[in-house]
């Protein structure tokens, strides 16, 4: 067979390398290829834009709504807020085997969540909300990482998820009303 690259170079040797170097690319994006197929691995799909500078403002994304939330289905709805350094809140705790949305809004700078020996990954990018699909079938404690540099802090910025067996998840739903009564309870000590 005639070397395709003997129109463009004479010499053997950089011809040779010119084919070294081509198969490696090759086989450096399969084996990318290969490990993204074999870990289930998708590329994010939800474009959903939001105004970072006011994510205090927005229902969703205030502190008070941050956390987990059971939907109709049975499945999870987690709201995180990434900001430098660390992610909010920064105890998660959800039942194995059950379908967990996670939605998570950058405060400031861009930032990324992996959680390794899972799935779980994907870029925080100012201005977009990002949302990851997934469900843990092994109990345990996880970290959720930023996996991109924010900044000086990054080294820190990491949070807790711990996953627990589906039969002893107990969701704690924050009661308004205890909340309230205890404000009042503190505004009368302070007067006497
Ligand atoms: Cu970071």
């Amino acid at each position: 067979m005639r070397d395709p690259f003997r129109a463009i170079c004479d010499d053997e040797l950089e011809r040779r390398w010119i084919w070294i170097s081509l198969i490696m690319a090759f086989v450096m994006g399969g084996i990318l290829g290969l490990y993204a197929v074999g870990n289930n691995l998708h590329p994010p799909s939800n474009v959903e834009t939001i105004d970072s500078s006011r994510l205090h403002l927005t229902e969703e994304f205030a502190e008070d709504n941050l956390g987990v939330k059971e939907n109709d289905d049975g499945s999870l709805t987690v709201t995180m807020v990434a900001a430098r350094y660390g992610f909010f809140p920064p105890v998660i705790e959800v039942p194995s085997d059950t379908p967990v949305k996670f939605r998570i809004a950058s405060a400031d700078v861009l930032h990324g969540v992996h959680v390794p020996f899972t799935n779980a990954t994907s870029m925080i990018v100012p201005g977009y909300i990002s949302e990851i699909n997934t469900s843990f079938p092994t109990a345990g404690k996880y970290s959720f990482l930023c996996n991109e540099y924010c900044g000086l802090g990054h080294d820190s910025m990491w949070s807790r998820l711990n996953v627990v067996p589906k039969a002893e998840f107990i969701l704690v739903v924050p009661e308004p009303e205890e909340e309230e009564a205890e404000a009042e309870e503190d505004v009368g000590d302070f007067q006497i």
